[in-house]
């Protein structure tokens, strides 16, 4: 398999996933600030011009981080990276939809990148208040949802703490501190072995 990847990006939750997995796979490094993921040979690979993307043994393209974390813990059933059941599939589904959707991408998505979503300063302005906020709820949020377990399902690392680790990962660079018990949460994540491979380089 290959792995599309953006050093410090969402792809980095794939990445320790994968390794989590214990799957073999081969990284295709993307500068994202370079404009890489808008380049011809990858738009001709990956349509949408975004990280993450994994391309399966079978030639088949993957994209949409949930889809391939949930697949890609299909292929390995023994790391126990999802819950066997469909409650708990559906339980993993909904914070990894929440982290995605609505923390990374109403959230860091519009304080990282005004300008993708208004021209004028005074709009950005305003785009970064709203990024800020829903950020700000959907922390207040993850950190009950942490409870008081190690990991967001309880007592076992599974595929929302993955993307937990890479959207926690970018608080200091927006300037906002997390709670304790998220910070304690993000240091138990950033101790992992596949962790501090998904972020060497
Ligand atoms: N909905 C997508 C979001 C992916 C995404 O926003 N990726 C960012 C990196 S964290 C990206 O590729 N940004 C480059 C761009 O938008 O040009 C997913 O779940 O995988």
């Amino acid at each position: 398999m290959k792995l599309f990847h953006a050093p410090g990006s969402c792809s980095l939750g794939i990445r320790m996933i994968l390794e989590e997995a214990g799957l073999p796979y081969e990284v295709h490094r993307l500068d994202v600030r370079a404009g890489d993921q808008r380049r011809p040979e990858y738009l001709a690979v990956n349509p949408k011009g975004k990280v993450p993307a994994l391309l399966r043994d079978d030639g088949r393209l993957l994209t949409e981080f949930p889809a391939i974390a949930f697949w890609l813990a299909r292929q390995a059933p023994g790391a126990g990276l999802l819950p066997s059941g469909a409650d708990g599939e559906a339980r993993a589904l909904e914070l990894l939809d929440f982290i995605v959707a609505s923390l990374h991408m109403r959230g860091t998505a519009l304080l990282m990148r005004p300008a993708a979503f208004a021209t004028s300063p005074e709009a950005q302005d305003e785009v970064r208040a709203r990024g800020r906020e829903t950020l700000g709820a959907g922390l207040a949020r993850l950190s009950d949802e942490l409870g008081h377990g190690p990991f967001l399902m309880g007592e076992r690392f599974s595929l929302p703490d993955a993307a937990a680790f890479y959207l926690l990962g970018w608080l200091p660079g927006l300037g906002i501190e997390a709670d304790a018990p998220l910070a304690d949460y993000h240091a138990r994540l950033a101790a992992r072995p596949s962790a501090q491979v998904a972020t060497a380089d």
